[in-house]
């Protein structure tokens, strides 16, 4: 079998905290993901807006009605979602950042970002919302359409991960203090329909506006090997929670309800 990194991608990946990988998904199969993404907005129809409180207030966009539409666990919405869920394209590749054979899932959330108003994310770590014992968890985001600076794509800080768990301010989401973590000093990441950026939950991150006259839809897959364990049960509801992507679940975790957190 082809190894699904180089050695240069996966040195960069561990240097940096985060590698995007080019073309993981074709430019039509990521349009038809993109589709099932605006179709299952429709669907929900929800008013809820999961703008972070801190976007308007720490980013600068206050002055704009920013908007935000997601949605937790699609793959419980659509069967293109779980199919991608087990692709080997992705699960290969989240096995080689892990480095290990077996791939569990966290739990998947959907972002469409609108035309002009898609909410900023101020700068943070995701390791407080779920913090795990042996900080292997990453994410991987799917492009379904192309993000370039303009629509808000993903920055990150190269580097940061290694600084460990560091302290967030909490008003209903946590972020990082933003004079000290300011994101336009972070690295601009921006991508093409296809393209998946992966980072480790320790790498600081967060995006910009979306100012251009088009959505920016991506799909976020939260991935851990399944000997790590959350250390709170801040996060242990999403309904995938446990599942295996690739290879086994070396600790046979009880399953029927009886068990530890998921
Ligand atoms: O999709 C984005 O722009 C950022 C999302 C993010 O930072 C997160 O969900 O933790």
């Amino acid at each position: 079998m082809n190894e699904p990194l180089g050695p240069d991608d996966l040195a960069a990946y561990h240097e940096n905290g985060f590698l995007l990988v080019r073309n993981l998904i074709s430019r039509p199969e990521a349009a038809t993901m993109r589709e099932e993404c605006h179709a299952l907005a429709a669907r929900l129809a929800s008013d809820a807006d999961p703008t972070w409180a801190s976007a308007r207030t720490v980013t600068g966009a206050s002055a704009a009605r920013t908007t935000l539409k997601h949605a937790h666990d699609t793959q419980f919405h659509s069967a293109a979602f779980a199919r991608l869920l087990v692709d080997p394209r992705f699960t290969d590749v989240a096995a080689a950042l892990l480095g290990g054979p077996n791939v569990q899932l966290h739990h998947t959330k959907m972002f469409i970002k609108p035309p002009e108003t898609g909410s900023p994310f101020p700068l943070h770590q995701d390791h407080p919302f779920f913090p795990h014992a042996r900080h292997t968890v990453a994410a991987a985001v799917f492009h379904f359409d192309d993000a370039p600076q303009e629509k808000g794509c993903i920055r990150a800080v190269p580097g940061s991960h290694r600084k460990g768990p560091l302290p967030h301010v909490e008003d209903g989401s946590w972020h990082l203090p933003p004079d000290t973590w300011r994101l336009q000093d972070a690295r601009p990441c921006p991508a093409r329909a296809g393209d998946v950026l992966f980072f480790n939950y320790l790498t600081v991150h967060g995006s910009g506006l979306n100012t251009s006259d088009q959505a920016r839809t991506t799909w976020l897959v939260q991935f851990r090997d399944p000997e790590d364990r959350p250390t709170t049960d801040e996060h242990t509801w999403s309904l995938g929670q446990g599942m295996m992507l690739r290879g086994i679940d070396p600790t046979a975790r009880r399953t029927d309800g009886a068990g530890e957190p998921r």
